[in-house]
């Protein structure tokens, strides 16, 4: 159906009203894959001349697309088709939900008739059951809603966008194919969509003071920065607490950037046996550890050997608190940190000591031109790249160490999907993040077996001339796995990666793909993709299978060794 077919209707429709709720939360694209049952919908949306439409190659990377939109913007949306699209967007839905992104996933659905006409329908299980997609979406989001009804739209879509917001998770609206231009109520001011919980007054207070003297019967607290921080607006009270103590204060993998890695407090990344140099020791000598927003999973406590035991942490989660064995419920983040940081006196050993033990890092030599790329060789070139206007984003892989070893001057963010780790994430992640930081130069680190999963979505990046960094290491398999454990299975099927962007350039597009196998060509490599503007440059770094970093070994050793443990009988 076609804009001019659809009906006329004088003020909006229940496709336009999203569209401007979309708007009022500050998106100014959403991402889309077109489908007969959500065509209509897209039309209206059209209509929204301040949101841009953004196409994706299929929906798991248009999720993930608006995954790594909401990195950059705070929030995202994408639109997909009834089951065969919605099912696939799923995968990227979950991984927002783990790493705290409010996406608002938008499915097209079936014509409401067909529910009491006992049809079966396309695209669906041949079974006459139309809500199992609903049923999953629950699991996955923190509000699902359903419209079988215009005139609860407007009720249900802010409900869902609400929801999302406030809790930093994704949410999910259907919306059937002949109500997206349905007559609808006009949408009411956008500080309806907003909501900021406020702690308990006489709980904060009780966690506080609790925190405080826990803190003031320590004598060498670190500050342990998590990801959590960045998704509930507190990294300003955390330098704030950060700067009152005036301890060490190390981040974990996906805080990297959260705290300025030039601040004279910071003392690097804690990744237990994977920390960078010298944090681990001062992390693991604290006899209190503040950790704010943090998640302490397998992998970021390399197969639990670096989680902090509870007689000497202070937990502090989006929504409560917890001092040693005391939970303070309804007491939450971004206050906490604030309210702590005004009664806290000077606790600097941990910095003192940090200082002390750790000897400032030598230069990287520069490798002979001719030589073989190494990995060292070729961190140190990227390394170069990163200027305090640039986005690093890393891959699930070698990459994510390589990328926690890269030093950020101030400015610069990093980007790591840690908990969720899907392979694939970080191309339509990097595309999404794209579209968003225009001003931003954005740079990806990605192995060629995750590239291999959404390798497609370069083409959008063409499309778009978005003049994107791609350093796709090519060390022919899946290293993280053959050091773990090795077998066929980790072997990969070769591609000219390089050669991949004449295809994706087709006749309309100039992408840049350029193929280093040393130093020499690495350096001339990354001198024309940042020169080059008009559309991505992907520079294939060949390394050999076996070349990964020290603490990729340690930490896929402990992680291994935890996975492995025989089932305990009791
Ligand atoms: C898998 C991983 O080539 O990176 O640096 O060579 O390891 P490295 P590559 O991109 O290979 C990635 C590979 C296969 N993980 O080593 S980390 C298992 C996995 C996953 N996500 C999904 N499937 C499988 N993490 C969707
Ligand atoms: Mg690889």
């Amino acid at each position: 159906m076609s804009m001019t077919e659809q009906r006329p209707h004088a003020g909006y429709t229940i496709g336009s009203y999203l569209a401007a709720r979309l708007e009022q939360i500050g998106l100014k694209h959403h991402f889309a894959v077109a489908g007969d049952y959500n065509l209509v919908l897209l039309d209206q949306l059209l209509l929204n001349k301040n949101i841009q439409q953004v196409y994706c190659c299929n929906e798991l990377n248009c999720s993930f697309a608006a995954e790594g939109y909401a990195r950059a913007n705070g929030a995202a949306a994408c639109v997909v088709t009834y089951s065969v699209g919605a099912l696939t967007a799923f995968d990227g839905l979950a991984g927002a939900y783990s790493e705290d992104l409010p996406v608002i996933l938008i499915s097209g659905s079936y014509n409401t008739n067909d529910v009491a006409a006992n049809h079966l329908l396309h695209h669906t299980l041949a079974t006459r059951d139309l809500h199992y997609q609903l049923d999953f979406a629950r699991r996955i989001t923190c509000e699902a809603v359903s419209i079988a009804h215009p005139e609860d739209a407007p009720y249900l879509i802010d409900k869902a966008i609400r929801a999302a917001l406030r809790e930093k998770k994704p949410a999910y609206i259907e919306i059937p194919c002949n109500l997206a231009d349905a007559p609808c109520a006009s949408p009411g001011p956008a500080s309806t969509l907003f909501e900021t919980p406020t702690s308990d007054p006489a709980s904060l207070a009780a966690a506080v003071s609790a925190a405080a003297e826990f803190l003031a019967g320590s004598v060498r607290p670190v500050l342990l920065g998590g990801p959590r921080l960045r998704a509930f607006e507190s990294t300003a009270s955390f330098r704030v607490l950060a700067e009152a103590l005036g301890c060490g204060v190390a981040v974990m993998p996906s805080a990297k950037s959260f705290f300025p890695e030039e601040h004279s407090q910071f003392i690097g990344i804690y990744l237990g046996a994977s920390s960078s140099p010298g944090c681990g020791e001062v992390v693991d000598a604290a006899d209190v550890v503040l950790a704010a927003g943090p998640l302490f999973s397998d992998y970021t406590t390399t197969g639990w050997t670096a989680q902090p035991a509870e007689k000497r942490l202070i937990q502090v989660d989006p929504d409560r608190v917890r001092v040693g064995s005391k939970t303070f419920s309804g007491v939450y983040l971004n206050e906490f940190l604030g309210a702590l940081a005004k009664v806290v006196k000077a606790k600097p050993n941990s910095l003192i000591a940090y200082n002390r033990t750790t000897v400032a890092a030598s230069e990287t030599p520069v490798a002979e031109p001719t030589k073989p790329l190494s990995r060292v060789e070729m961190c140190r070139q990227i390394q170069k790249v990163i200027t305090a206007d640039s986005t690093l984003l890393v891959e699930t892989g070698d990459s994510w160490f390589n990328g926690m070893k890269m030093h950020l001057p101030d400015g610069a963010k990093f980007e790591i999907e840690m908990q969720w780790g899907h392979i694939g994430w970080s191309v339509p992640a990097t595309f999404g993040y794209a579209v968003r930081a225009r001003d931003r130069r954005i740079v990806l680190m990605v192995g060629d077996g995750s590239f291999q999963l959404t390798a497609q979505e370069v083409c959008q990046m063409v499309r778009l001339k978005l003049p994107v960094l791609i350093f796709l290491v090519n060390n022919h398999g899946y290293t993280i796995e053959v050091e773990i454990h090795d077998g066929p299975y980790n072997n990969v099927k070769n591609w000219d990666y390089a050669g991949l962007m004449k295809a994706f350039n087709a006749a309309d597009g100039c992408g840049l793909g350029l193929l280093a196998t040393n130093g020499e060509e690495l350096a001339e490599a990354i001198e024309k993709g940042l020169t080059h503007s008009g559309g991505p440059t992907l520079i294939e770094c060949i390394i050999d299978r076996d070349d990964c970093t020290r603490e990729l070994l340690e930490w896929g050793t402990r992680v291994a060794a935890a996975n492995s443990r025989p089932q305990q009988r009791a």
